[in-house]
């Protein structure tokens, strides 16, 4: 049994696959390629553990034994919620190896993101921990239940303790929630990983559409992406890789992320979190010598890096900034204050990456979001009515190639406007290309937050605003921001006693991600319109803006 996605059209798949971008590959190469010789070299280094590629490979065996023993079977889904830490890899790799197909929660989302997940996959296994607020104590029981009703059959239920189980645990103490110790004795006899061409597991999308959706990734696309990726930013046996960003958002885990330090032998050191204080005792700790960050904590380590007397960031070569745009004040920083090199990155978890290069000349480096990845990628770049726009024009960003998905999961009406007939993917984001094939990345035309990176639906707030008794009419619109590029201001038509407390009390009752409750509350008498009736977002956006003074 495998999982249901559009796949790519015959004739470009064999393109695809002649040009030897698909390898036939599983994702599960990435560590089971290295050299046994070889393979007691650190792969993951997660506070005072050392796990090896001998360790990692043989631990995730055991699990995916242990999983496989306990009922699990391929093709079956998984919705897994875990921070950041080496067990969200041992995971990962265990569940590919039996077939099963996860969708990996960011630690950020709550009771109302998990949910609409489990919704669209019936699960057929939970990993969850403590660690994360909404599953502490009874609610933390309620929501287990809740997600259960989504459930294909009787979903398993692995969870981890208060804190992230220490390996040894998962392995040896590791049990099912009704108690029973698993029988590890039983191996993988029979079990392997999906076909390359076949959905490995799913990405998140930041969304626009009111519904969380999930983007189906193969084992050929996402390793192509994960290779393609490492070399462009020359990874080798010498790279240690701060991940200090989720680790399952595309970013961290792809471009190169984890995924391409463990193809190119290198190390990954865990931080729980991008902070300076944190980052900056590792990178002295453990030399390391490349990190990924989103623009606001870059402007956090740029203050850092300037006071007091910071542990030595000597180590450090490369440092990517994406997510978000970078403005070219805060990349020409980068190489005087932090003395590394800067590398940005314009990617969507559908698919398209775009990087600067490590030899490219400062001006494309501090004032583009860099080129597409693969010689394959195809990138136009339109107007409104869909005509081509020259180069030097802004239009609307439309992707095609050997690693962009061609469908969300199980959305066929939004699918119908997402794609082109021939296959682009509108990304919903105004660029400018360059003569030669940069994109400057201007503006948005979807209707979406990007607050520091992580993307709040605005359809979808406003929604469950109006399912508010007391507000009327709702718009989330974003306001410029010093330092997260933007946060999100609800301008609402509600009864007077309304209080913006009530507002965000009702939001985070609601169950949906902290980073998306409403930075600021805006009661109004009623909301402006366009000429066709619409709400007209542009002239709430330059009020909030005129009212902030920015
Ligand atoms: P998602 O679909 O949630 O993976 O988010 C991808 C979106 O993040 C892109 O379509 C852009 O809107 C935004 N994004 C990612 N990287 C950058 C960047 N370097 N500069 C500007 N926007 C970015
Ligand atoms: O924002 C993103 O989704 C993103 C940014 C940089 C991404 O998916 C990526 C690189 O792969």
């Amino acid at each position: 049994m495998s999982v249901a996605f559009t796949c790519w059209p015959e004739a470009l798949a064999r393109r695809y696959r002649d040009a030897g971008y698909w390898r036939g590959q599983p994702l599960t190469d990435i560590l089971d390629a290295h050299d046994p010789r070889e393979a007691d070299r650190d792969a993951i280094v997660c506070a005072e553990r050392r796990f090896s590629y001998d360790q990692l490979i043989r631990l995730s065996r055991r699990l995916a034994a242990s999983l496989v023993a306990a009922g699990l079977r391929p093709g079956q889904t998984v919705l897994v919620q875990m921070p950041n830490c080496a067990e969200f890899y041992l995971l990962f790799f265990a569940l590919l190896r039996c077939g099963a197909v996860p969708v990996n929660a960011l630690f950020s989302h709550n009771r109302r993101e998990l949910l609409a997940f489990a919704e669209q996959i019936a699960p057929a296994l939970l990993v969850l921990t403590d660690d994360h607020p909404a599953m502490r104590g009874r609610q933390g029981t309620a929501l287990v239940d809740e997600l259960r009703r989504y459930a294909s059959g009787e979903a398993r239920l692995l969870h981890f303790g208060d804190r992230a189980l220490p390996v040894e645990k998962v392995l040896t103490d590791f049990r099912w929630e009704d108690g029973e110790p698993l029988d590890e004795s039983e191996c993988l006899n029979g079990f392997s990983p999906n076909p390359p061409d076949e959905v490995a597991f799913f990405q998140l999308s930041g969304g626009s559409t009111g519904l969380p959706k999930l983007i189906p990734r193969t084992h050929d696309d996402y390793g192509y992406s994960v290779r393609a990726s490492a070399e462009l930013c020359r990874l080798n046996v010498d790279t240690v890789f701060l991940c200090a960003l989720p680790a399952p958002h595309n970013y961290s885990l792809s471009s190169p992320g984890t995924l391409g330090i463990l193809h190119a032998g290198g190390v990954v050191v865990m931080a729980r979190d991008p902070g300076p204080a944190t980052c900056f005792e590792l990178i002295d700790r453990h030399a390391v010598t490349m990190a990924a960050l989103v623009p606001p904590a870059l402007s956090l380590w740029l203050e850092a890096a300037d006071s007091v007397r910071p542990p030595s960031l000597g180590s450090l070569s490369l440092l990517q900034v994406g997510g978000a745009r970078l403005s070219p004040a805060l990349a020409e920083q980068v190489p005087t204050r932090l003395g590394c090199r800067l590398q940005q990155v314009f990617g969507m978890a559908e698919g398209l990456v775009n990087y600067t290069r490590l030899d490219d000349d400062r001006w494309y480096v501090e004032n583009t979001q860099g080129r597409p990845l693969s010689p394959a990628d195809e990138i136009r770049v339109r107007d409104a009515e869909g005509r081509d726009v020259p180069p030097g024009e802004v239009g609307t960003l439309w992707a095609r190639g050997p690693y962009t998905f061609r469908g969300y999961y199980r959305a066929e009406a939004h699918n119908a406007v997402a794609f082109d007939v021939e296959g682009f993917y509108c990304s919903g984001d105004l660029v400018r290309r360059t003569d030669s094939g940069y994109l400057v990345v201007v503006g948005r035309e979807k209707d979406q937050i990007n607050r520091g990176g992580e993307k709040i639906d605005a359809l979808e707030i406003e929604d469950l605003l109006l399912g508010h008794p007391a507000i009327r009419q709702a718009a989330l619109v974003a306001m410029p921001d010093e330092v997260l590029g933007e946060r999100s201001c609800a301008f609402l038509v509600a009864d007077a006693r309304l209080r913006a407390v009530d507002v965000r009390r009702f939001l985070r009752r609601e169950g949906v991600a902290d980073f998306k409750l409403p930075d600021r509350v805006e009661f109004i008498d009623d909301l402006p319109r366009t000429a066709v009736g619409k709400i007209d977002k542009a002239a709430l956006r330059r009020r909030i803006c005129s009212a902030a003074a920015c």
